[in-house]
């Protein structure tokens, strides 16, 4: 009697561990595509808006240079893991990670401890986050020619350099101190700066 009660708790031991493994079976065949769009989904984005967030994010991707990993619906790490790129959900101007807490205000996007640069005017749009004390050249992100303005949220009083890329990387300016921001639109730099060091002191 001992000996069968055994048996059966032997059977249902390994019942348990069929079920775990095809648990762990179905979890690996999923796709990181289908769980970004499940996170869409979770946002509240239409299917439409899952698909178009995607596609930008395949097409930033193909600009970067190899190894940039896509880390969320609309977030992408840079191959180096110094730098994180996110794009503006669909029908918003100020980028935010998607499970973030809405509305985000522009001046919220740029946590503390990052020099943020963006793409559009007025801290919108492409926003790509800089944590590393380094050189980054933003051909490397195709970010070149693009840079519109910028907050730079480092610990007080860190500023940062913008270089253009000139055969040699010409040095054109320096931001104020954190916490600062600036954009661009209508100085001789929007759409012009290559390359930016964010903590030159
Ligand atoms: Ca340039």
């Amino acid at each position: 009697m001992v000996k069968l009660r055994r048996f059966f708790a032997f059977i249902g031991m390994a019942g348990t561990l069929a079920a775990i493994s095809l648990g762990g079976a179905s979890a690996a065949s999923a796709s990181p595509v289908n769980a970004y769009a499940a996170q869409a989904a979770a946002a509240g984005l239409t299917e439409q808006q899952s698909h178009s967030l995607q596609s930008q994010v395949d097409d930033q991707m193909k600009r970067m240079k190899p190894g940039a990993v896509q880390v969320s619906a609309n977030q992408i790490r840079t191959a180096d893991g110094d730098a994180l790129i996110t794009l503006p959900l669909p029908g918003e101007k100020v980028a935010r990670a998607i499970n973030a807490a809405e509305p985000i205000s522009a001046f919220a996007s740029c946590p503390y401890k990052y020099m943020c640069l963006y793409d559009g005017t007025g801290y919108t749009g492409l926003m790509m986050q800089l944590y590393t004390c380094k050189f980054y050249n933003l051909g490397d992100v195709g970010l070149n020619d693009r840079l519109s303005s910028y907050i730079n949220n480092q610990t007080p009083g860190t500023a940062g350099d913008f270089y253009n890329w000139e055969e040699f990387w010409a040095w054109k300016f320096s931001s104020a101190g954190a916490y600062s921001q600036q954009s661009l639109l209508g100085s001789p730099y929007n759409n012009y700066i290559d390359g930016v060091y964010p903590c030159y002191n």
